[in-house]
């Protein structure tokens, strides 16, 4: 039992790799851990950049999101100075954010891949992965009721996440991981109800951060910066409003449309990059391969991105017998990894100050008024920030 390319994770990095595969004739193999109805209703992401929906209408996996996607080309930052406006879509290379929930996007994968032909394995985690630096990897599995089978294949892309088993698979000798905590936690939240203003909104405020994100004209996605070890449960509706009509400004720029909070997580903002990505046979592509924070949501378009080199790169090494691409899979990734990641990085520091009278953080917040202040006024910082922000 296998494949040529045995692919871990039906994320967008494993389904997005999976179906431009089967589009160059390669065949290929997708176990999950999660059921299909699991992974198709997991709500994460949102904002897809102009580059991967260049893919996915590359690859005719973009029916979906054209149909109801929504185009973006605008954010607000509130400060204790005012409100501003940056039509980013005007700025930089006057790119959109397309925006489409990552579990309808994954929805769509499925059965894109289905429809191809393909074979995906649900309620299958993957175990262990042997081999990896020979020419035959096997992936040994295990479904929900406890049988276990042994895969084998060519190649094998780790496309299962940050918790998956194939970042594990490489020796601590062969690569390093670097690590950055931001020491900031947001209280990610969805909640039923329409978007209340364009749609993002950055709230920068003395009780800390809150943000705002349109995803579908019924459901909008919150975030509140909350200390880190917060019980989300501690947070009931009514406080969640009040906290975000209090740093949205709701008294000076209008009140938010409240809705009934679906969804409640704490996520900890964490970066880290993993150098090389590669190993024998092993290609790591996404949250495996490195795990950004949501701050500029940069996670799901890195994934798209890295999938689609993947795949050319391991369509010139199966049809074309050619594998100086594979070999410089790494290479080609790691610098647009680190450029996403030192965006996200600037926009943390964008929209945290730290807390207190202290003269360290007076200073630091100091910085990052002066930094708001520049983005405001300078057009050259505004194309900039529209660059990073929409592109890769
Ligand atoms: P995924 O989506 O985590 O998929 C990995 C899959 O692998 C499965 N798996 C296993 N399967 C078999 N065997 C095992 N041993 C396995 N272990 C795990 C899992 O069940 C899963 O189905 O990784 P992938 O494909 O790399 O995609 C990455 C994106 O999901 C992620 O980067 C984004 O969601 C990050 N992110 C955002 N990214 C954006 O580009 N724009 C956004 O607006 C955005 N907002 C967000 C986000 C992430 C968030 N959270 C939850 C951290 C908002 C939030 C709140």
């Amino acid at each position: 039992d296998g494949a040529t390319v045995l692919i871990t994770g039906a994320g967008p990095a494993g389904l997005v790799l999976g179906n431009l595969l089967l589009a160059e004739g390669i065949d290929c193999l997708i176990v999950e851990r999660q059921s299909r109805a699991h992974v198709e209703r997991r709500a994460r992401a949102g904002f897809l950049g102009a580059h991967t929906v260049r893919v996915l209408t590359a690859g005719g996996l973009a029916g979906g999101l054209l149909a109801a996607g929504r185009q973006h080309d605008t954010c607000a930052f509130r400060t204790e100075d005012g409100e501003f406006e940056l039509v980013y879509g005007e700025r930089g290379n006057g790119e959109v954010h397309t925006v489409y929930p990552q579990q309808d996007l994954v929805r769509d994968l499925v059965a894109e891949f289905l429809a191809r032909g393909g074979d995906i394995r649900f309620d299958t985690e993957a175990v262990a992965l042997t081999g990896v630096d020979g020419h035959r990897p096997e992936l040994l599995t295990r479904t929900a009721d406890g049988l276990t089978r042994v895969l084998s294949g060519a190649f094998v892309a780790g496309c299962d996440g940050r918790h998956g088993l194939a970042r594990t698979a490489v020796p601590a000798t062969a690569a390093r991981r670097h690590h950055r905590d931001h020491r900031v936690s947001w209280l990610a939240l969805l909640a039923a109800a329409p978007q209340s203003m364009a749609a993002v909104a950055y709230a920068v405020h003395e009780a800390g951060f809150a943000g705002h994100m349109a995803r579908t004209p019924d459901v909008t996605r919150y975030y509140l910066q909350v200390p880190r070890g917060t019980d989300p449960q501690d947070w009931t509706d009514e406080r969640i409003w009040s906290e975000l009509h209090l740093r949205m400004r709701a008294d000076r720029y209008g009140p938010l449309h409240e809705g009934a909070v679906l969804e409640r997580r704490v996520v900890d903002m964490a970066s880290d990059v993993q150098d090389p990505i590669q190993y024998g046979r092993l290609f790591l592509v996404g949250d495996a391969a490195s795990l950004i924070s949501p701050s500029a949501a940069k996670g799901a378009n890195l994934a798209v991105m890295e999938a689609e080199i993947l795949a050319r790169a391991l369509t010139a090494a199966v049809r074309g017998g050619d594998e100086k691409p594979l070999a410089a899979y790494s290479a080609d990734c790691l610098p647009r990894i680190w450029r996403a990641q030192e965006f996200s990085h600037w926009m943390i520091n964008l929209l945290h100050g730290p807390a207190g009278d202290h003269d360290e953080a007076v200073f630091l917040r100091g910085l990052q008024r002066a930094r708001l202040e520049s983005l405001r006024t300078s057009r050259r910082h505004q194309d900039h920030f529209a660059e990073n922000y929409v592109g890769i």
